[in-house]
């Protein structure tokens, strides 16, 4: 019933709806609609009422609860079934849980905090409590292995998309899974699959984005190069709300990706990222090179004109932009 009076309101944001109109759109008491926004209160929603003009929602709570997340969410399947976890390892593990119990594409795992975030190759990722988005995606393309990476792209496109959305910062993509605003990480994305050779079983997409951290929240391995989207622009974002858009730009996406094949992605993708057309250092497996970023190809392959003339094409590594 609280969900149900949240849609309501979500429908006529700001708007007065009064207790008569509620009961007859839930078919239930007034007093029983009295009372699920007094516990909708207790919650952390601020409700504003008047006696003559009935109740109106002023503000939503900052929490990662399925309730606020499913609120007015526009997708048809990325994110409608969500599971909320206040700490886990990874959220990329707990979603690998699910899919092999058969869970479908889709869920979504979100968490406060991750004691064991994982970035590629083994790195570690930072995600402390209740200042980011850490969440992971559950994915069953009908695709082979080998284009899996592809996703990477679809979801670098979608979360920058969102994020200038919903924040008006002007986002771009580091090749291949980084976010960056003023040169400095603000998320990143891991894929993770689980196929034999020639069959994938499912993908699992991970995403971090530090939202509300201060500076000081960094740890010093990383103050330098990474930052918040409250660092950039000196105020706090609701969680929830960014969250929802980048739901929405994901499915946007996906489906794309689906239906007209991964062209498209990259025609998106070259109009966000930040590496094209630089001077950058390229770290890949242990070989460390120099040049310029030339283009990306159909897999998503970095092309790199290096420093002697030679074009070669990176699939896995670490980029840096050169400062001239
Ligand atoms: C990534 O790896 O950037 C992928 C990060 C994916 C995190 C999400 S959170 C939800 C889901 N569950 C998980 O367990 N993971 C995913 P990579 O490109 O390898 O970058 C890792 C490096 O980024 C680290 O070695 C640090 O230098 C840096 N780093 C760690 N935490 C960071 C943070 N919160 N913000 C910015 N940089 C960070």
């Amino acid at each position: 019933m609280k969900q149900a009076i949240l849609e309501l309101f979500s429908k006529s944001t700001g708007q007065y709806l009064s207790g008569e109109e509620i009961s007859k759109k839930l078919s239930v008491s007034r007093t029983a609609i009295w009372k699920h926004i007094q516990q909708l209160k207790e919650e952390g929603y601020l409700f504003e009422s008047s006696p003559r003009l009935g109740y109106r929602l002023l503000e939503r709570p900052d929490t990662l609860s399925v309730k606020e997340i499913k609120v007015g969410l526009k997708t048809k399947r990325i994110g409608q079934k969500a599971y909320i976890f206040d700490e886990v390892t990874s959220t990329n593990d707990q979603v690998k849980k699910y899919a092999e119990r058969g869970e479908q594409e889709g869920i979504l795992v979100v968490s406060e905090k991750q004691i064991a975030g994982k970035g590629r190759m083994g790195r570690t990722w930072y995600a402390p409590e209740g200042t980011g988005l850490w969440f992971s995606l559950l994915l069953r393309p009908q695709i082979p292995p080998s284009s899996a990476a592809q996703l990477v792209f679809v979801a670098a496109v979608a979360v920058c998309q969102a994020i200038r959305n919903a924040t008006n910062l002007p986002a771009t993509i580091k090749w291949p899974n980084d976010i960056l605003i003023e040169d400095k990480k603000i998320c990143g994305i891991l894929a993770e699959m689980n196929a034999e050779l020639d069959w994938l079983h499912y993908v699992v997409i991970g995403i971090g984005i530090n939202v509300n951290q201060l500076k000081e929240d960094f740890p010093p391995e990383i103050a330098e190069r990474a930052t918040s989207l409250a660092l950039i622009s000196g105020y706090f974002h609701k969680r929830v709300s960014l969250l929802q858009e980048i739901l929405v730009q994901f499915e946007k996406e996906y489906d794309h990706y689906l239906e007209k094949g991964f062209v498209n992605v990259i025609a998106r993708w070259k109009t966000l990222n930040n590496t094209l057309g630089q001077e950058i250092n390229v770290l890949s497996r242990d070989e460390v090179f120099s040049g310029i970023a030339e283009d990306i190809d159909q897999q998503g392959r970095l092309l790199v004109r290096t420093d002697s003339g030679e074009l070669r094409s990176v699939l896995v590594g670490d980029v840096s932009i050169r400062k001239v």
